[in-house]
């Protein structure tokens, strides 16, 4: 299938410089499993030191922006901006984002479709809560937040990543069973053959994103449909280079 396993560190509103510093370092030790892609998502403050003191070979993430290029947006940053600084791509549709900051379907869309239009990439995340999940309704909140992104997303499927991840698994230490992701991944993609194309659903990479640690990503990322990872908390520690190496 070809589908190049990539790995996001979410490291959220986490991290100084010397922590940072820490994190870095510990990248650069390495070793890292050079047939993986690595994305590192962070606060916005500290995009462009990261971005100068990480080798090319890992990239570096804004965990947000707006959907336009300048303007009165106090507090807001662009796509424009953040290429400005170097950094080409950004965390869209988190769940955190979704639920705290109040983002529906359709501006995760507008913002998905301005990052991708001014040369970004984009890792647009989707998933149920528990009550949803509980409700029997994942596939139909998964399928809603992929839908409102067909249109934002056009032709530039290439510049995608998507992340699942199951709002009751994200920072809880429930993760889910590589069954329950694998179920929900596979189905996406067969969603995708339908709505967007049997290419496009061949090709898209999909993460798996909640709780995932060194102890649990071997068996996660033996399953057919997951391409990776998006790690929050274990992305501030050193298990997260055992994590960027789980297919080995
Ligand atoms: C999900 C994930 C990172 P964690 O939010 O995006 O966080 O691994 O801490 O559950």
């Amino acid at each position: 299938m070809g589908r190049k396993f990539v790995v996001g560190g979410n490291w959220k509103m986490n991290g100084d410089k010397n922590q940072i510093n820490e994190i870095v370092n510990n990248l650069k030790k390495g070793p890292l499993d050079e047939n993986v892609e690595v994305i590192i998502g962070v606060p916005a403050v500290y995009l462009a030191y990261v971005k100068s003191i990480v080798p090319d070979s890992i990239a570096v993430a804004a965990q947000n922006c707006w959907k336009v290029p300048k303007g009165a947006f106090t507090g807001e940053i662009s796509p424009a901006m953040l290429k400005d600084v170097g950094i080409n791509w950004v965390i869209l549709g988190h769940s955190e984002r979704r639920s705290i900051f109040g983002e529906k379907d359709e501006l995760v869309a507008e913002k998905v479709a301005h990052a991708l239009e001014s040369g970004l990439k984009v890792i647009a995340c989707i998933g149920e809560t528990l009550e949803e999940r509980e409700a029997g309704k994942t596939e139909e909140v998964v399928f809603r937040q992929t839908k409102a992104l067909l249109p934002a997303i056009g032709d530039k499927w290439a510049n995608v990543v998507l992340a699942y991840e199951p709002v009751w698994a994200i920072g809880t230490g429930k993760t889910a069973s590589p069954q329950q992701a694998q179920e929900v991944h596979s189905s996406l993609r067969n969603w995708l053959s339908t709505n967007a194309s049997p290419d496009v659903a061949n090709a898209v990479r999909i993460q798996y994103g909640g709780s995932v640690t060194a102890a649990n990503c071997k068996e996660l990322a033996a399953c057919s449909d997951i391409d990776g990872f998006l790690v929050g908390g274990a992305s501030l520690k050193p298990e997260f280079v055992d994590i960027i190496n789980a297919t080995n």
